[in-house]
Order: C-alpha cells, then structure tokens, then sequence
C-alpha cells in the first residue's frame, strides 16, 4: 500500500517536480535558493527512487510463471523431486547477482554523474590513493558471496548425488547415436535396444523416437554408461544432465513426480550424427509402466556390446590408478 502511496503522489506531481527539479539545478548555484527547498526536493527525489522500486517489485511479482522460474525448462515446479531444489538455488543466485549488479551499476553511474567535469574545471581532480575500509569492503563482500554461492550449489549437489535404495534401475548405454534401455525392476529384467532419430523435417518425428519410460512417484536410478565415445544424458525439464563415459558408470537418482512427455537428448557432440541422438521420456502410470516392461525382450544388454570391451575398461582403469 505504502508503494501505491507513493505512485499516485508521485503521478500527480510528476510534471510539476520535473519543473521544479530543473530550476532547482539552476537556483542551488545561485544566493536565493533556501535550505528548506533543498530539503523537500531530495525527500521529493526519494520518493520518486521508492515509487520506481516499488513499481519493480509490483513488476517482478506478477511475472508469469515462465519469469518467476528464471526461464527454466521445467513447466511444473517439481517436475522430479529435485527440480524445485535446483530451481531454486538459480533463481535465488540470479536475484543476489542482480541486486549486486543494479548496486554496483548504480554506484557507477552515480561517479560518473556526480564527478564529471565541469565547466571551468582545470587540471586533475584529487588523486586519492588508499581508502582502506572500502579495499576491505570490496574485498570481504565479494569472498562472502562466493563462499555463500559455493555452499549452496555443493549443499544441492550432494543431495542430487546422494545415493538411494530404489525398486527400478535402468541401465542406460548410449552408443553412436541412440540408446539401450536395460530395466531391472522387481526381479525382471527387460530391454529396449533403439535405433537412431531420423529428422526429416516433417511432423510426427518426435512419435518415432525411442522411450524412456518412468513410473511416475517411483524412485529411480539411472546408470549411465557408453558404448563407445563421450555421450552425456541430458533431460531439459528434469534439470539434470550428466556425461556418460566409457567404462565409467555415472549415476542419476531421482523421482519422476509429473506424468507426461519430456525431451530428452545427447548433449555431448559424439559424432556425425549426434544430432539425431534424441529419445522421449514417458512418466506414466505403474500399470501402464509394467504393462510396457511386458512387451520388452527378456534379458541385459551389458558391455558384451561394447565398441571395445576391454581395451575401454583397461584404458578407464590405468586413468582411475588401479
Ligand atoms: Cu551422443
């Protein structure tokens, strides 16, 4: 209320203070100007820096959905049980940044302004060489702020990483240029061999690539492994993305916590046709899940695939020092 207040004095007298404002510029050099009118014109100018912040504020808290997400991917805030922890910690940082970023670009239009040259002025202004309280200030915010912007990016890391008991595990080996699905849930053991996208530039191409399918509301670890080159899992709605390497199984653990369709990509150039490297993930129900899991092959498509079994698995453990 206090903002709207001001808004509607300020709208009122805007033209009048705008007036006043240039004259006062003018009236400060000459003898006839008062203390008094100096007073009420710098409250005036608060006021005016008030109603524009708050008319931001106002700006900033009825941003559509899409703003107030930082323009991330996920449409639904927990989309999977980390994206709002991981949503969070990018807004949060883009606010701080931005609030220091205004600050200091306030502060430096405010020098350039207030100490431009003026006419008559001759020689160098004062040189000053230390102001000690202000190197220590620009020296202790900055550390603070990037210790802060460290503790929670690893606090987040750390619980994204943490490793959870989970009925479904699908082994994912990314292979130049598409994937093999290996689930193992409660005792079976399915898999799903795909092939490449192929982007003819028509509609229904997404309805041809190859699925992920996820049990929504169940836990699920993803072991990320490769065939052949670097690949990297990469799910744009779910926030996270990781490198599959050969011979190194990397991990993703999470729950899918919305139903639907989600893009899903390599996101490491592997290759001449990396770009068709694409898959769709389909959270759905239990029953439509198991009902997939049914129409799979039995079976495990491990490393016995691989481009080179053993030379990539001795290569990955000279490099990890066993
Ligand atoms: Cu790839």
């Amino acid at each position: 209320m206090v903002f709207f207040d001001l808004i509607s004095v300020d709208s009122n007298e805007s033209d009048r203070w705008a007036v006043e404002d240039s004259f006062s510029t003018n009236k400060e050099e000459g003898p006839s100007v008062s203390s008094q009118d100096r007073t009420s014109s710098r409250r005036k100018g608060r006021a005016k820096v008030l109603a524009i912040a708050g008319a931001g504020a106002l700006l900033l808290t009825g941003c559509s959905a899409e703003v107030q997400r930082g323009w991330l991917p996920n449409v639904e805030r927990d989309t999977t049980n980390h994206t709002g922890m991981i949503q969070d910690l990018w807004v949060n940082s883009w606010i701080t940044i931005l609030a220091v970023g205004l600050l200091t670009w306030g502060l430096m239009l405010w020098c350039i302004i207030a100490y431009r040259r003026r006419k008559g002025d001759t020689g160098y202004p004062r040189q000053l060489s230390y102001n000690l309280p202000i190197e220590i200030f620009y020296t202790a915010v900055p550390l603070v702020l990037v210790l802060t912007f460290f503790t929670f990016s690893d606090q987040t890391e750390k619980t994204l990483n943490t490793k959870v008991d989970s009925e479904l595990v699908v082994d994912i080996r990314a292979k130049q240029w598409a994937w093999d699905y290996n689930y193992s849930y409660k005792g079976q053991e399915k898999y799903d061999a795909t092939v490449q996208a192929r982007l003819t530039g028509k509609e229904g191409v997404r309805d041809t690539l190859p699925n992920l399918y996820l049990p929504v509301g169940k836990t699920v670890t993803l072991e990320l492994n490769s065939r052949d080159v670097i690949h990297s899992f990469w799910v744009p709605a779910f926030l996270q993305k990781l490198d599959m390497i050969p011979g190194k199984t990397n991990y993703i653990y999470l729950t899918p916590q919305v139903e639907g369709d989600f893009d899903g990509k390599c996101a490491e150039l592997c290759g001449e046709y990396h770009s068709e490297m694409l898959f769709n993930v389909k959270v759905v129900s239990e029953a439509e899940f198991e009902a997939k899991l049914a129409t799979m092959q039995d079976g495990h498509l491990g490393e016995e695939y691989d481009r080179k079994p053993g030379e990539v698995n001795q290569v990955s453990a000279h490099a990890e020092g066993k």
